[in-house]
């Protein structure tokens, strides 16, 4: 059920005052910034509220947020321990496992109209997950320490590519000061995830605008990433570092309203062998409209999805979708 937030901050600390509280903190598959910011954060939190808490995902932390998450280590938790969702449009979003534990709160901001669990805090306007968990914490009346506020300013500088996604609103930049306010280096983060680049990144963008593709009239723009093009940029993770909001890459292309990328995926991968996103500049263009007709989902100038298809025959299936998104505007 959803709740506002001091409705859902009231639940969630009567949790944790009960005894031997304990809590799986669960981030998504694939995980990004603001996943890992606001998870690792909201544990923090709890814990200071009096419970034990342990960080779970699918798969592992990147390895470009270890200085943050490194130092906090996961309490060893019992079969009573309940489930937290945190930036997860739904419980598929979890993994496989995962998706089918009871979850008792769900913090979000993507918005999936079905209910995921027994307390929701679901606000689709916030432009990163890590507002929300602020906000919690707001509305119990604590302020972040440094450690906390540095977790969730990276989720928000990650999501929203450093205050420049179309998800970036008024409240982004009143989060961003109120963490800014607890001690945090916005400077060494801010260039940390959206200035700095390795000279593999370097080569990698090389390869993708030599390989793009314009169509109807440059409105259109089209990304490929093969597995070999990964391996010959000297990039072992197929979503490491270097690929770190490299979704986002052809929106530098004055002339593109719509901006696709095709991701090549191991052949084992559990969701696909391909990975595309798409992205809008202007709100007349659904980027979930498209990336729903193929099974997936996000926000709605920016989403994307898994596809059983070759990287050939899921770049010509969603170039088709978005050509037509840019038609069916007239
Ligand atoms: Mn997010």
């Amino acid at each position: 059920m959803r709740f506002e937030c001091n409705a859902f901050a009231a639940k969630l600390k009567a949790a944790c005052e009960a005894k031997n509280a304990q809590f799986y903190i669960v981030y998504h598959i694939n995980p990004d910034g603001d996943c890992i910011g606001s998870a690792f954060g909201l544990s923090l939190i709890l814990r200071k509220l009096g419970a034990k808490c342990a960080v779970i995902g699918r798969d592992g932390v990147p390895a470009h947020f270890h200085w943050m998450t490194d130092p906090i280590e996961n309490d060893i938790l019992d079969e009573n321990a309940q489930y937290i969702g945190v930036d997860c449009k739904d419980r598929g979003r979890t993994g496989s496992v995962l998706m089918q534990q009871p979850y008792a709160f769900w913090i979000d901001h993507h918005g999936s109209p079905q209910e995921q669990a027994e307390y929701e805090y679901v606000r689709p306007e916030c432009s990163a997950c890590s507002e929300l968990v602020l906000a919690v914490a707001e509305a119990l009346g604590m302020q972040p320490d440094r450690q906390t506020a540095e977790l969730l300013y990276t989720a928000l500088v990650t999501d929203t590519s450093c205050f420049r996604t179309s998800a970036t609103n008024a409240q982004s930049f009143a989060s961003a000061a109120r963490l800014a306010a607890c001690g945090i280096d916005p400077y060494a983060i801010g260039r940390r995830y959206a200035m700095v680049k390795t000279a593999a990144r370097l080569r990698l963008e090389q390869m993708i605008f030599a390989g793009m593709e314009l169509h109807c009239d440059g409105q259109l723009a089209v990304g490929t990433i093969l597995l070999d093009d990964l391996a010959r940029a000297g990039i072992a993770e197929v979503n490491g570092p270097d690929t770190e909001n490299i979704n986002g890459l052809l929106e530098v292309i004055d002339t593109a309203r719509v901006t696709l990328i095709i991701r090549e995926y191991p052949a084992d991968n559990p969701e696909g062998q391909t990975r595309f996103s798409v992205k809008t500049t202007d709100a007349a263009l659904s980027a979930r409209s498209v990336a729903e007709r193929f099974g997936g989902g996000g926000h709605p100038n920016a989403a994307g999805g898994f596809m059983r298809e070759t990287p050939e025959r899921t770049r010509a299936l969603l170039t088709a979708a978005c050509k037509e998104l840019l038609r069916s505007e007239k």
